[in-house]
This record gives C-alpha cells, structure tokens and sequence, in this order.
C-alpha cells in the first residue's frame, strides 16, 4: 500500500496549530535549535524484514491479519512505515527468512519506496529443509569441520546478495552454546568461531563491516560461545579493521550497565551497530523505550559524547536497527513507537549541557552531575521530534494517523486475514 501524501497533509493541518505552540515553547529554550532539528530529520533507523509480523514465543505464535505474506508487502511495510515517520528509511534483510530471488527487481522497488538496504543478517541458527548438516550442536563453533564449512558457505551466500542489493554490512549473530557443564571446550569453541569468522572476513568487500552481535544466554543455557562484549570484542580485535562489536539491548544478564559498554566500545573505535528493543527481564523484544526509557537515554547521552570525541556522523556512524517482535501490538505500530522513542532519547541527549557536564565531573560535583542529566531527560522534547518530522514530510503523528485512516483494515482488505509473514 501507497500512503497518499494528501493524507499526511490533511491529518497535519488538523494538529499543526497545537504542535506550533508547543514548539515555539521548548524552541525558547534551546541555543540552535535548527541544528538539533536537522541532526533528528537524518538520523534513520533500519527496520528489520522479520519483526513485520507478530512475533511469537516460544510457547505460540498468534498472528496478525493483513501481515505481509511475501517480502514485496515486507518493502511495502517499510515504505509505509517510512511515508509516516521519514524515520525508517532502510530495511534489513534475514537469509533465508527473506531472499530476494530477484535482486535488481528489489532495488527497483526499494528505490520507488525510498528505502535503502542495512546489514544483511545470516542465519545459522536453524535447520533449513534441504540442508546437509544439522545446526544442533551449533554452527561456526561445531567440532565437526564440515558443519563449520556449511555455516561459513552461508555466510558467504549472505554476503553477496547483500552485494548485489547495496548492503555494506553483515551481521552474524550465533545461537552457539552449551547447556550443560562439560559439553563444550570452551577454548577448542572460541578457536573454531574464530578460524570460521576469518573465512567469512576474507569474503568482505573491501567497504563493508562485519558486525557480530553477542548474547548471555537462550537458547543455551550454560555458556554462550559469543556470550558478551569481551568475547565479541576480542573475536572483532583478532579479524581486523572492518570487524565490530554490535550490541543489542536485549543480550544482556540484567541490570548490566550497558551503558559502560557503549561508552568503551566507542572509546576502542570498535562499536558497529546498535539493535534497539527493550526487556524487563532479557531478550523480550519489547518495544523501544517501553520499560526503561531513561536507560535508553544514558545510552544515547553515552553514544553521543564518544561519537563526538571519534568525529563520527551520528546518523551514519553507526548501524542503527530495531531488533524486537513481540506479540501482542500490531507490528506497524509497535515500530513506529519504537522509532520514536528511540529518536526522543536521542533528542533528549543531544540537550545535555555537555560543559556543564564535564565541569561537575571534574569538581566531582555528584548532585550538579544528575541534575544535569535529568533536566534532559525530563524535558518533553516530543515537539522537537515532531517538527523534524513535518520538516521532512511525514505526519505530526504517526501512530494517530495509523489508527484513524485504519491503515491496518486497508491493509487486510489488500492482503487478506490469513497472510502469514516468515520469521520467528
Ligand atoms: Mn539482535
């Protein structure tokens, strides 16, 4: 489906005279506020192809009507998505999830919904009907050279329709671990991840990232070969240049400071990519900033001032995606909240009085340090984000605009109320 711009427009007139009050209000406040607007209009973050659907747990999986049943309707979601917020303007394929059989028909449709390609993701995690080798007792770490070899051919395969679409990145996430003690070598395990991680790296174009993501635990439940940011880290340290940690808010044993870890990564210039979700437990694929908003903002508030320091473009420093399906919302909406919330944190840090920050650090200034952060945090910057949104086109609001034209019933009326997309 095609949004009709005059929609947009319509729904902005209707909001346009109480958001211009709210506006002019915060603008007082606020030293460039144009600046601030345009950092917030470039900053796109990617929509994963799996999280279109409703996602399931491990117990069932209750799907939505009107889901896309094929990945033209998953480019189409994203395009929408796009139209509403001209925040999520790129889609993030999952092999073989997702393999578009016909490449340049893919760019041509992407191109027409304005939309570009991120990191391709490789999954190795799962047995695929004709595959040789069994995934079982894991992948790039198996004892067992030949199930190593099938892994690493995937990859390989993954890497060049990324190639073929325009991505520049890969992400390996590995589903490689034990359950029980004295299952695993763990020495023999890292050893085997990383001569077929450098298999892999040898296949990278020269002006692409490997990003390889880290998890605590699940679906292991013991040890995790890539288990956290050490592991990652070491492995992207021991590959090379275009090799990066990726972290994902989910990956985590809880109350870690995850913070920190951006905050070290960033200094090590080995941060890659960011998967956006949020958990009150670990990798529950909420939604962004639905349970721990002001963790979100010291991320950002860390993202920021190590991105400054290393002079990296915010919008294209890092790979920026939502890696969340849970199952219960609609799935259009829950991204678009998840968009937003991701993009309020980030307006929010980009406020901290850094100076004054750096001061009360260095005067060792505890309360003066907190009540820096949370004048921030604590300032409703909606509008802000709101503006750049009408500055670039979309709606003021776009999960009101979703419900009120009932783009979901139009969806269902294209689609039907059986469509079932793939993914977990
Ligand atoms: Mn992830």
């Amino acid at each position: 489906m095609i949004l009709d711009q005059q929609l947009i427009e319509k729904h902005n007139n209707k909001l346009e005279k109480k958001h211009n009050r709210a506006f002019e209000f915060i603008s007082q406040d606020i030293d460039d506020v144009e600046e601030l607007i345009a950092k917030l209009q470039k900053f796109q973050i990617g929509i994963p192809s799996w999280a279109l659907g409703t996602g399931g747990t491990r117990f069932g999986r209750f799907s939505g009507p009107g889901e896309p049943g094929s990945l033209e309707q998953k480019f189409e979601d994203v395009g929408l998505l796009h139209a509403l917020n001209k925040s999520s303007g790129a889609i993030s394929l999952h092999i073989p999830w997702d393999i578009p059989e016909d490449t340049a028909k893919m760019k041509e449709l992407a191109r027409s919904l304005n939309i570009t390609f991120d990191a391709v993701n490789s999954n190795t995690f799962q047995d695929q009907p004709q595959q040789e080798h069994s995934y079982k007792y894991g992948s790039l770490h198996h004892v067992d050279p030949k199930v190593r070899k099938q892994a690493i051919d995937h990859n390989i395969e993954v890497i060049n329709y990324g190639k073929a679409l325009g991505s520049k990145a890969l992400t390996v996430w590995l589903a490689d671990g034990s359950s029980f003690p004295g299952q695993l070598n763990f020495r023999e395990a890292f050893q085997n991840t990383l001569s077929s991680l450098q298999e892999i790296y040898k296949h990278l174009p020269e002006d692409w990232k490997l990003f390889i993501e880290y998890k605590a635990f699940e679906p292991y439940f013991y040890s995790m070969t890539i288990g956290d940011w050490g592991q990652s880290l070491l492995l992207a340290n021991k590959l090379g240049p275009k090799a990066y940690t990726l972290v994902d808010l989910g990956h985590h044993l809880p109350n870690a400071n995850i913070e920190q870890i951006v905050s070290l990564l960033l200094m090590e210039g080995k941060l890659g990519g960011f998967h956006f979700n949020d958990s009150k437990y670990a990798d529950d694929d909420l939604t962004a900033g639905s349970i721990k908003p002001y963790q979100l903002f010291l991320i950002f508030n860390e993202l920021i001032d190590g991105m400054d320091l290393n002079g990296m473009e915010h919008a294209t420093g890092l790979g920026w995606m939502i890696d969340a399906s849970h199952n219960l919302k609609d799935p259009l909406v829950d991204l678009l909240q998840s968009v937003e919330a991701i993009k309020i944190a980030y307006a929010q840090a980009l406020l901290i009085d850094r100076v004054a920050l750096k001061a009360a650090q260095q005067a060792n200034d505890v309360v003066k340090s907190q009540e820096i952060l949370q004048d921030a945090f604590r300032t409703d910057v909606r509008p802000l984000v709101a503006e750049s949104r009408l500055r670039s086109g979309a709606a003021l609001n776009p999960v009101l605009l979703f419900e009120e034209e009932k783009l979901r019933d139009k969806l269902i009326a294209e689609r039907g109320l059986r469509t079932i997309a793939t993914g977990l």
